[in-house]
């Protein structure tokens, strides 16, 4: 059996297939990672992994004899392609399978933030309604919705919004074939939306390009929505802006330092705040989890590989 190297955690049922077609080591498990990879590097064939975490690049090239990275999620940001490449190592991911539960994360969070419900959640169990007024939060029906990236994720939140009687925009490096307004400067987008939801993906140049400008565009009374990646969006400015008053709110569920939140973030009363979950259901990371074992077993008979990256 092939040796297989796993960086991430996958639910039982696909854990179990897993093991029972590769000789499987957890990276997080060994004693001594390091002296491991040394000693047993050359040994392993392929390695599993999230899209969140993807691989170092010294780690995939510390295994010379590696052939595949599949990554159990979307996102191939954490993976450098061009050293793939050279090193003729095929990456593969998972799209299509997780596009539903993001985008029903992306509006989730948006009726969150827009409703407070995190608030009215703590003012009920805390006790306070009986003697306490919860005050009004606003309105998300009718709203102007902008939405950075018109992919797969993208498209569906517009479809979900589309039922808020509202107006979407959005921005890509170039018009899409949607029926949604096209507005090429990001800046402008925001000025000209209530809710901003970040849903490209994540590279070189995407990297923080949720600036300060951007936010403040946004405004006092905007929300900023971001399910895809941490790094799409300069944390340090968000951060500034929350606590100026700049951008009204902001429901996040990635960061650019994952799992560590920046701490200004979590005593603001204007954050939802969610430990990156927009594909962590049931459902779908089996439907993950099958699609990254499909690649795998598909690699190792010869067959054309369902959903390559690489
Ligand atoms: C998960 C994700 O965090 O799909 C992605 O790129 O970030 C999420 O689905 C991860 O991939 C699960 O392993």
């Amino acid at each position: 059996m092939p040796t297989l190297l796993q960086l991430t955690s996958l639910r039982p049922e696909i854990q179990s297939v897993l093991d029972s077609q590769f000789t499987v080591h957890h990276y997080a498990k060994l004693p001594d990672a390091a002296a491991w990879v040394t000693a047993h590097g050359a040994e392993v064939d392929a390695v599993a992994t999230g899209g969140g975490n993807g691989i170092p690049t010294a780690l995939m090239v510390a295994l010379p004899n590696l052939k595949i990275v599949a990554i159990n999620g979307v996102g191939f940001d954490k993976v450098d392609l061009e050293a793939a490449r050279a090193q003729g190592v095929r990456v593969t991911n998972t799209p299509d399978v997780l596009t539903d539960d993001v985008a029903d994360l992306a509006v989730g969070l948006t009726i969150g933030i827009m409703r407070r419900l995190h608030h009215a959640h703590r003012f009920v169990t805390a006790g306070h309604w009986p003697t306490k007024d919860w005050g009004l939060a606003r309105k998300v029906s009718g709203k102007r919705f902008g939405i950075l990236g018109m992919g797969r994720i993208g498209q569906a939140v517009a479809r979900r919004l589309s039922g808020f009687d509202g107006t979407i925009s959005y921005t890509d490096v170039a018009a899409k074939d949607v029926p949604y307004h096209f507005v090429p400067d990001l800046v402008q987008l925001a000025a000209g939306s209530d809710v901003l939801v970040v849903c490209a993906a994540a590279s070189t140049a995407t990297r923080a390009i949720v600036n300060g400008p951007v936010l403040d565009a946004l405004g006092p009374e905007g929300a900023l929505v971001n399910i895809a990646r941490g790094s799409i969006v300069d944390e340090v400015a968000l951060v500034a802006a929350l606590q100026s008053g700049a951008l009204g709110a902001a429901a996040l569920d990635v960061f650019v330092d994952e799992p560590n939140v920046p701490a200004a973030l979590l005593g603001m009363e204007n954050v939802l705040l969610t430990p990156h979950i927009a594909s962590a259901t049931t459902e779908t990371r089996r439907a993950m989890g099958m699609l990254m074992l499909d690649n795998l077993s598909s690699f190792f008979a010869g067959r054309p590989l369902p959903t390559p990256v690489v």
